[in-house]
């Protein structure tokens, strides 16, 4: 059995009923097969897939907290620091009923890559609780985050652990977060990222991940022959990287008619108006129905289907595996050429394969959503520097990383032979600045 084979086995066999996880790091392994039989030997002997595919540390801890009637309730936390080979474990915490150790897991593997292709110095991390903020009181969600805190604190710090926001978690949420680390540690340091612009956030942080993914969209287009102004996009999602996705392709001169929640998704032929997306979705915390409840040009649709309106390019900015193989065949026929993954592991496995057998030009996640987490070292470096840049010296900084980053995934791809395959290409550009390093290091 090959190398690669030996150890994707080895983790299904050591982390039972962990599909995700198993999910991300097979498709990574998939990958760097071409990578590892050119120097089977060198990476055998340092155990560097084992060590790659094991997190460093997993936190996992109780976090009581009273709900407004009074009422003890029990969540479940954690951080996987997954691996600090080029920096401080750094990734994005993440509220929802659905969390559990694969998807932080899954989550934290793949942060690993993506903080590697932004070229700043970030190990992989990531956390979040099975909380729900969805529904809760200002004062419940603070109470949760209190506690959650309370916890973490002594896990974290600006020189060992940066945690984020992700879904259910933005500058609310960060606030408080920030506010009990402080209390707790004496310490004012840039420990956490996507703070709030008074007390040491950075500007653009917000747009970063939405515009990124089309900063790199527009590479993609480029390197097609093509542009952004007159393509019709369907956005998934309706949360942070959704909107700003939305914003930045409208002032690029696209046209996007579509976005979603987990309860549906609204179709607006004449392009959606975000002014009104925000108020719900922003001020009012509601639902992405409500859209259409206000625009007489859109209509609402519960359930799945956002995948069979017509289009010429997808961004699926939800969450995982929310795109499949039926729905990349729809997409395919209704003539989108091209998908960047705003959401991180949005289409399954199949959709994936499917989408590259078919000459749909495709950017994976750990590329295409990366000028997030790439926006949050830049946060750091001004903490560190306590000082603070200007929006447009961010978003300077910021379209030249996705820039860079979609050069390294290209240039990867050439050197292996599979060009165009930037499935690829971003798992061997990742993965050979981690591997370097982590050779360097010897064995830890
Ligand atoms: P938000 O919480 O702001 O928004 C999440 C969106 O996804 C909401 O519209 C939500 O709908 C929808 N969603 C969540 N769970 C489901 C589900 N099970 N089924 C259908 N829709 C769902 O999160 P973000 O916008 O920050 O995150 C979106 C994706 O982008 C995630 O995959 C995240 O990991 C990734 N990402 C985020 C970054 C960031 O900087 N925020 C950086 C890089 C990647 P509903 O309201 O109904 O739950
Ligand atoms: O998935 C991600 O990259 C994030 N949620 C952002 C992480 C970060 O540290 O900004």
């Amino acid at each position: 059995m090959s190398y690669v084979d030996e150890v994707y086995q080895r983790v299904v066999d050591r982390n039972p009923g962990e599909p995700e996880f198993h999910q991300a790091v097979k498709e990574v392994l998939d990958s760097l097969k071409i990578v590892i039989d050119k120097n089977e030997d060198k990476y055998r002997k340092a155990g560097l897939l084992e060590r790659l595919t094991e997190p460093e540390r997993i936190i996992s801890f109780r976090v009581p907290w009273v709900d407004d009637e009074g009422k003890v309730q029990i969540n479940k936390g954690y951080r996987v620091q997954f691996n600090s080979a080029i920096g401080p474990y750094k990734g994005g915490l993440r509220f929802h009923p659905s969390v559990n150790q694969s998807i932080l897991k899954f989550l934290g593997f793949e942060q690993i890559l993506k903080n590697s292709l932004t070229g700043l110095p970030m190990g992989g991390g990531k956390g979040g609780s099975d909380f729900d903020p969805k529904g809760k009181s200002d004062r419940e969600v603070m109470a949760f985050c209190q506690s959650f805190m309370t916890e973490l604190c002594k896990h974290i710090g600006a020189n060992t652990d940066v945690p984020a926001g992700d879904i259910g978690v933005g500058g609310r949420e960060i606030g408080f977060l920030f506010g009990q680390y402080k209390r707790i540690t004496k310490l004012y340091e840039g420990v956490l990222t996507g703070k709030g612009l008074s007390f040491g956030g950075s500007l653009v942080r917000t747009q970063a991940t939405g515009y990124g993914l089309i900063y790199i969209l527009v590479e993609m287009l480029k390197a097609a022959g093509k542009e952004l102004a007159g393509q019709t996009v369907v956005i998934s999602g309706s949360g942070n990287v959704a909107i700003y996705a939305a914003e930045k392709a409208q002032q690029l001169g696209a046209k996007v008619v579509a976005l979603s929640d987990s309860n549906g998704y609204v179709y607006d032929p004449e392009g959606i108006q975000l002014d009104i997306v925000k108020d719900i979705k922003e001020v009012k915390r509601g639902r992405i129905k409500e859209y259409a409840d206000a625009v007489a040009s859109a209509q609402y649709t519960a359930g799945k289907g956002i995948w069979t309106i017509p289009c010429d390019i997808t961004l699926p900015c939800a969450t995982q595996n929310k795109l499949d193989l039926e729905d990349a065949k729809a997409l395919k026929a209704n003539g989108c050429f091209m998908v960047a993954e705003g959401a991180n592991m949005p289409s399954t496995r199949e959709a994936t394969d499917f989408f590259q057998e078919n000459g749909i030009v495709f950017m994976p996640g750990k590329a295409a959503n990366a000028g997030g987490v790439a926006t949050s070292g830049l946060e750091q470096s001004q903490n560190s520097l306590r000082l603070s840049w200007t929006f447009e010296e961010v978003d300077e900084r910021l379209k030249g990383i996705m820039k860079d980053i979609f050069a390294k995934v290209n240039d990867a791809a050439n050197r292996y032979d599979v060009p165009g395959n930037y499935v690829a290409g971003a798992n061997i550009a990742g993965f050979e600045k981690v591997a370097d390093a982590m050779l360097a290091q010897g064995i830890c």
